[in-house]
């Protein structure tokens, strides 16, 4: 019997293994490490799968990342020269476009500002600039992005989009590639990253990306929010940005370490909220089904569809 291969590492696995069972009719599934005879496997579903497994299967037929990013995967050298298809589903698409919208709205709100009024029992209605007035400015205008622009057009934010090529989105401003990137910031108050991690991205948001944000918001300073991925973000450069002034606020879901250690300054910092890299995390229910279609799909002749582009990076 053809045999389908769970590796993941860093998430619990037992609920994968349980909707795969349930999903995968008429084929073994195997998790890692017992991954029995390996010239049996022929698709590989995985999450941070240790380096170097993928290579000794001979008969895989394709990858499928567990969630919507790749850099965990493509970080493997050893890779073998089969499909690597990543997440595209509504279900993670949908709590990605709730975090984006959640947290433009608790710094658009100043809700630090009322949970220390909170605190102290205090009865005060802060002004609070209109959504209309806000500039949100999303880097990674891909799949996550579109969406999430989507949802703050509709709650009144000015959006603009950036790329690495250009795009025409009704209602958004675009812009793309390194000859509009100022711009781009400089007429952004919130910064909403949504980027992969690639060569090219690794470290962009530092020190002097931030001071290119606008300076003449209503919100009274720039604002990051990434929920990309850790390794986007020089996190000294963040803390220097908050404590004088460059920044004014961040909500940070993704991390250079994860777990967060518990001794960083970001957990106690008043300026930011952290979250535990969970702002679209990936639902076994949901996406069981997706790698599934996806499989039917290729299985009858069909093209696989989100296919990671090896030389891009995502
Ligand atoms: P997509 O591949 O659909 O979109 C990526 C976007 O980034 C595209 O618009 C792409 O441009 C743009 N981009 C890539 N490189 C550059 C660059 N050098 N300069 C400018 N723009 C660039 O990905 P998704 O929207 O599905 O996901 C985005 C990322 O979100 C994932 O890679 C992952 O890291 C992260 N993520 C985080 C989660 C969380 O829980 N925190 C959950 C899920 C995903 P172009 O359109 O021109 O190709
Ligand atoms: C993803 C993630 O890439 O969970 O889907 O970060």
């Amino acid at each position: 019997m053809p045999a389908l291969l769970l590796a993941i590492t860093g998430w619990e696995p037992d609920a994968w293994l349980e909707r795969f069972r349930a999903e995968a009719k008429g084929r073994e599934v195997r998790l890692w490490p017992e991954i029995g005879d390996p010239a049996k496997i022929e698709y590989a579903c995985v999450w941070k799968q240790p380096a170097g497994l993928l290579a000794t299967l001979p008969k895989l037929k394709a990858i499928f990342s567990l969630g919507a990013g790749v850099d965990h995967l493509l970080s493997d050298s050893t890779l073998p020269n089969v499909p690597i298809v990543r997440i595209v589903d509504p279900d993670l698409t949908c709590r990605m476009t709730g975090y984006v919208a959640l947290n433009a709205l608790l710094h658009q709100r100043k809700m630090k500002r009322y949970e220390t009024q909170q605190r102290e029992r205090v009865w005060r209605d802060l002004y609070e600039a209109p959504a209309e007035s806000v500039r949100v400015g999303i880097m990674g205008m891909g799949v996550l992005g579109a969406a999430a622009a989507e949802v703050l057009r509709q709650l009144g934010f000015q959006v603009a989009g950036f790329s690495r090529s250009s795009k025409t989105i009704a209602g958004i401003e675009a812009f793309s590639g390194n000859a509009e990137m100022n711009a781009f910031l400089g007429q952004s108050d919130i910064l909403v990253c949504l980027l992969p991690l690639t060569a090219e991205t690794r470290g962009m948001l530092c020190y002097d990306l931030f001071r290119r944000l606008a300076q003449n918001g209503v919100l009274g300073g720039p604002v990051l929010i990434n929920a990309g991925r850790g390794g986007l973000q020089v996190e000294a450069d963040i803390l220097r940005a908050l404590d004088d002034g460059t920044l004014i606020g961040a909500s940070l879901d993704v991390f250079e370490h994860e777990p967060l250690p518990e001794t960083s300054p970001f957990w106690d910092h008043p300026k930011i909220y952290v979250t535990p890299h969970n702002a679209a995390s990936s639902d076994p229910k949901a996406l069981t089904k997706n790698v599934m279609a996806q499989i039917e799909r290729f299985e009858q002749g069909l093209a696989l569809e989100h296919v990671v582009d090896r030389k891009l990076g995502y």
